[in-house]
């Protein structure tokens, strides 16, 4: 077997800053990892179609293996590269043809998010509390169009141990004017008697309507669902994980355990186990609506909007590297 190209250095970068999480969150996660594969493709050096999709697949691959959880991922991927589909043309209609594909991938990101944001916002009503947990951008743009068009509305934000991801979150709103109250994820349950919603992103969505979210949220869903406040998922369609309808199970991340406890903490407690799932799976029972750019499902019937987008079909060029 032949050695695969080497990435350009900007692909290893991102692939570095993804697996860092210096970029995270679904959406970031799919922009930059586009981003980076036309960075590949403007400047790659190859004399034939057929090395230079060999360059490209290399790249994928590279940013595929970062982080396994966020199918947002290797949907950006699939976008760009179908568009290398058959591999006529020469190298500069093929450069263009990428080119093409990662700016209207971009600019879908945007818009989608733009949309569901609009039509995430019309859950609520003047005086709503509304609980977050971790940060996502999906959810946040509910939030903001909300706002925008003259809601108001208060905040629960959970700080999301072991990142404080919430941090962001707390930031984020009160930059849209929303008042915010901080909780350790320990007082969510406490404080589900105070809010009107529950609202949270997703990195990934299976068919039978199953989401794959930021550890805690399958627990924090069936506290809600205890004191009967709605579980919304904010969700834009390259969340939905097409290799689901075949039945593939999504691959929950597991981290470093120094995310948690200190190596010197740890060592002055004694020999100890560390667990550090960054996600967990929530099942449909326990989501009310999910959120997209094409409008609000039941979670049971979100199978019909992932045929409808992907077919039954997928392909995954990057594995053949
Ligand atoms: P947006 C995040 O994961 C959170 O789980 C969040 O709900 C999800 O991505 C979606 O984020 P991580 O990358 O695409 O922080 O809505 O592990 O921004």
């Amino acid at each position: 077997m032949s050695t695969p190209p080497e990435p350009h250095p900007n692909v290893r970068e991102t692939a570095h800053r993804i697996a860092e999480m210096d970029v995270r969150g679904a959406a970031a996660i799919a922009d930059a990892a586009a981003a980076a594969l036309g960075v590949q493709a403007a400047e790659s050096d190859a004399d034939s179609s057929e090395a230079f999709q060999a360059a490209l697949h290399a790249a994928a691959r590279e940013l595929h293996d970062t982080r396994p959880t966020a199918v947002s991922l290797p949907n950006a991927l699939r976008y760009v590269l179908s568009g290398l589909d058959g591999g006529d043309g020469d190298v500069e209609a093929l450069r263009r043809t990428v080119e093409r594909r990662v700016a209207r991938f971009q600019a879908g990101l945007d818009a989608a998010q733009d949309r569901l944001g609009g039509i995430g916002a019309g859950r609520f009503t003047d005086g709503d509390v509304v609980m977050t947990h971790c940060h996502s951008t999906d959810a946040i743009a509910c939030i903001e169009h909300a706002v925008d068009s003259g809601v108001e509305l208060e905040a629960v934000v959970k700080e999301t141990r072991p990142r404080n991801q919430g941090h962001i979150t707390a930031g984020q709103l009160r930059e849209l004017g929303v008042p915010v109250t901080l909780i350790v994820d320990n007082a969510a349950h406490r404080l589900m008697n105070d809010v009107d919603h529950l609202l949270v992103g997703a990195d990934s969505i299976a068919a039978d309507g199953s989401v794959i979210n930021k550890i805690g949220t399958a627990g924090l869903a069936v506290s809600a669902r205890d004191r009967g406040v709605p579980i919304i998922v904010a969700a834009q369609s390259i969340k939905l994980d097409p290799r689901t309808l075949t039945g593939a199970a999504v691959t929950i991340e597991e981290r470093n355990p120094e995310e948690v406890i200190d190596a010197g903490t740890r060592a002055e407690i004694g020999e100890i186990g560390v667990a550090n799932p960054a996600f967990d799976v929530t099942p449909p029972r326990h989501v009310d609506a999910i959120v997209t750019e094409h409008g609000q499902f039941p979670p049971e019937s979100v199978v019909v909007l992932m045929r409808e987008l992907f077919g039954n079909g997928i392909s995954e060029p990057w594995e053949s590297v």
